[in-house]
C-alpha cells in the first residue's frame, strides 16, 4: 500500500504496510480504485458541463466520495465497493446521454467485480503510476489531490445546507481530470493547487452562508464541561445539520445532548441554542482522545464526520456512523432523502445509565467567528494603535497523538500579555480552557470555531486589514498551524491562494511536499516549520 496523505503518516515517510490510523492495505487498495474510477468520471463530467447535461448528481456524489476517502471517516471496504459501483453507474449514464464519443481508457475502465477489487485497486495505487515521472510533479499531484479531497468535504458540508456553486465543482473535476494529463510541467500544476485554494475560499464561504443562514451568526456562549444528570447523546464530528437532526427528535425526551471535539462550537449558533435547550454542554476533547473519552460516556455516540478512530470493543455497541463514516460492523444511521431516523441512538441512549454523578462545574467560551469580531473592529483597531494590543496569533488546526504537538500549548502559555490568541479546529483542545484574561473587554483567547470555520478567520484578518487599510501580511497578525488531514491543505492552500506570508506548519511538513516544492513554497511565501515557542514568538514579535 502507498498512503501518505496525513500528518502520521508512518516514519513521515507514507504508510506502506498498514494506515498508522489504523485503515488495512485493502480498504486503501479500494480507496484507491475509487479515485481511479472518479477521476475518470470527472472527465466524462466536464464533457457533459460543456454540453450543458446536469451533473448535480456527479458534482455531490464526488464529493462524498473523496470524503469518504479522507483519513479516519470511513474504515468499510464493503461502503467502498458501493461508491465504486455507484461512480460507474454515474459516469455509463452520463455518457448515455452525451452520445457516441471518443472517452479515454481511464473514462471506460471497468473494474471485475468477480475478482478482487482490492488487487485491481492495488494495480491503478497513483503511487505506481507515477514512480518513474518527476518527483516534484508527483507531489503536487498528490498536494493537488488531498487538497481536493478537503475542498470536497467542505463542499458536501455546504450543500447539504443548500449552499452550492458550479464553479467550485468545476474545479473539482478538472483537478481530478488532470491528474491523467501528461502535458502539464511544474509551473501548471502550481497553478492548479492555487486554483484548489481559491476554490475552496469559496466552498468556506458557502459553508459559513449555510451555517449563518441557518442557525444565526455565532455569539459568545458559554458552555459547561461538567455533566449534568440523566441519560445522554455524545454526538462528535463536524456536522452542525445533522446535529441539528438529532437535537429536534430528542426535543422532550428528557435525553441531555453533548457535543465532542468539533462540535464544540455548535454552542455558539443562537437558533441552535435557544431552540433546542438540551443541547446542554461539551464532553471530551480532541478526535485522538476518543477512545479513553467513548469507552467512559454513559449514552449513545454518534459520529457524523471525520474523525473516527478503530473503535474498541468496550464501546462499539454504542457507537453510531452517518453519512460518509463508516467502519464495518458498527451501527449505522442511514439518510434516505435527506431524513435521517435516530430512533436506535434515542432507544440506545434510554437503555444507557447517564450521568448518575455531578462534577464541579466548569466551562468554556465559544462563538467568537467574523461577525462577533468584526462588530468590535473599532475598538480592536484603537487598542491596536493605542499600543494595548501589540499582536494577535492564529494558533490553529488540528490536534493528533504526537507528544511535539505540546510546542502549540507551550506557545499559548507564553504569547505575553499584550496579545491577542484566535483559535479554531481540533488543536484548540490543547489550551482551550486556559484562563488568559481580556484586554479593553476582548477575551485574550479567542475561539473561532471549527476547522470548518477556518473562512471566519480569514475573514476577520482581511477585515482588520481593511481597517487599517493595508494588506492582510501588515496586520499584526502570525498564523501558527497545526495539520493533521486533508482539510488543513485546502485551507493551507487557500491561504497561499491568498498569498499569506510567514506561515509556521507543524508539528512536522507533509512527506508528500518534495525537497524542491518546499524550496519554493519558503522562497514564495517564505512557509517554514515550527521550531521552538520561544524562538518562534521572538521571530513574529521583533
Ligand atoms: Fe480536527 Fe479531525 Fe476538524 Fe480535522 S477533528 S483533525 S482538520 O478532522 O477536522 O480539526
Ligand atoms: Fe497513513 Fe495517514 Fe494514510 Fe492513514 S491516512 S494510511 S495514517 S498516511
Amino acid at each position: 500500500m502507498f498512503c501518505e496523505q496525513c500528518e502520521q503518516t508512518a516514519s513521515g515517510n507514507g504508510c506502506h504496510q498498514w494506515g498508522a490510523c489504523g485503515k488495512s492495505p485493502e480498504v486503501n487498495a479500494v480507496q484507491d480504485l475509487l479515485v481511479y474510477c472518479l477521476r475518470g468520471l470527472a472527465s466524462v463530467v466536464l464533457k457533459a458541463k460543456e454540453a450543458a447535461i446536469s451533473t448535480r448528481k456527479a458534482d455531490i456524489f464526488t464529493c462524498e466520495a473523496l470524503f469518504a476517502t479522507m483519513t479516519n471517516v470511513n474504515f468499510d471496504q464493503r461502503r467502498f465497493t458501493d461508491y465504486i459501483q455507484r461512480c460507474l453507474e454515474i459516469r455509463e449514464n452520463l455518457k448515455a446521454q452525451l452520445g457516441s464519443l471518443d472517452w479515454s481508457a481511464l473514462a471506460n475502465y471497468q473494474p471485475n467485480f468477480n475478482e478482487s477489487l482490492v488487487s485491481q485497486g492495488q494495480e491503478v495505487s497513483l503511487e505506481l503510476i507515477e514512480k518513474v515521472q518527476d518527483l516534484d510533479i508527483f507531489s503536487l499531484k498528490l498536494t493537488a489531490i488531498y487538497g481536493v479531497k478537503g475542498l470536497a468535504s467542505y463542499t458536501f458540508h455546504a450543500q447539504e445546507l443548500g449552499q452550492e456553486d458550479d464553479s467550485v465543482y468545476q474545479v473539482i473535476q478538472e483537478t481530478l481530470a488532470a491528474i491523467d494529463r501528461g502535458d502539464l510541467n511544474l509551473n501548471d500544476w502550481v497553478a492548479i493547487c492555487l486554483k484548489v485554494g481559491a476554490a475552496n475560499l469559496r466552498a468556506m464561504e458557502l459553508l459559513d452562508q449555510g451555517h449563518t443562514e441557518t442557525y444565526g451568526h455565532p455569539i459568545p456562549t458559554n458552555v459547561p464541561l461538567n455533566p449534568r444528570l440523566g441519560k445522554a447523546i455524545l454526538v462528535s464530528g463536524h456536522d452542525i445539520k445533522q446535529l441539528a437532526a438529532l437535537l429536534a427528535q430528542t426535543a422532550n425526551t428528557g435525553i441531555t445532548v453533548y457535543t465532542h471535539g468539533e462540535l464544540l462550537p455548535a454552542h455558539g449558533y443562537p437558533k441552535l441554542k435557544e431552540k433546542y435547550p438540551h443541547l446542554y454542554g461539551h464532553y471530551g476533547t480532541a478526535w485522538q482522545n476518543q477512545t479513553k473519552e467513548f469507552a467512559k460516556f454513559p449514552g449513545a455516540i454518534v459520529l457524523t464526520t471525520n474523525c473516527l478512530m478503530p473503535p474498541h470493543e468496550n464501546y462499539e455497541s454504542k457507537l453510531f456512523t452517518l453519512g460518509p463514516v463508516g467502519y464495518a460492523h458498527i451501527n449505522r444511521i442511514e439518510t434516505v432523502d435527506g431524513a435521517i431516523d435516530f430512533s436506535r441512538v434515542i432507544a440506545k441512549a434510554q437503555s444507557l445509565p447517564g450521568f448518575t454523578e455531578i462534577s464541579e462545574p466548569r466551562q468554556v467560551m465559544v462563538g467568537f467567528a467574523h461577525n462577533t469580531v468584526l462588530s468590535v473592529a473599532d475598538t480592536v483597531v484603537n487598542a491596536l494603535k493605542q499600543g494595548k494590543i501589540r499582536h494577535f496569533f492564529l494558533v490553529g488546526g488540528c490536534d493528533g497523538a504526537k507528544p511535539d504537538r505540546n510546542y502549540y500549548t507551550e506557545f499559548v502559555e507564553q504569547v505575553p500579555e499584550d496579545c491577542i490568541v484566535l483559535t479554531l479546529a481540533c488543536g484548540k483542545f490543547r489550551f482551550f480552557d486556559k484562563q488568559l484574561g481580556s484586554i479593553e473587554g476582548l477575551p485574550r483567547l479567542m475561539d473561532v470555531g471549527q476547522c470548518n470555520d477556518a473562512y471566519s478567520a480569514i475573514k476577520i484578518a482581511l477585515g482588520l486589514a481593511n481597517a487599517f487599510n493595508v494588506s492582510v501580511n501588515e496586520i499584526p497578525l502570525s498564523l501558527i498551524i497545526s495539520w493533521y488531514e486533508q482539510k488543513a491543505i485546502a485551507v493551507l492552500l487557500t491561504l497561499l491562494h491568498l498569498g499569506m506570508q510567514n506561515i509556521r506548519l507543524g508539528p512536522t511538513l507533509p512527506a508528500f511536499i518534495s525537497p524542491n516544492v518546499l524550496k519554493f513554497l519558503a522562497d514564495t511565501y517564505h512557509l517554514q516549520p515550527i521550531t521552538t515557542p520561544a524562538k518562534d514568538l521572538a521571530a513574529c514579535l521583533g
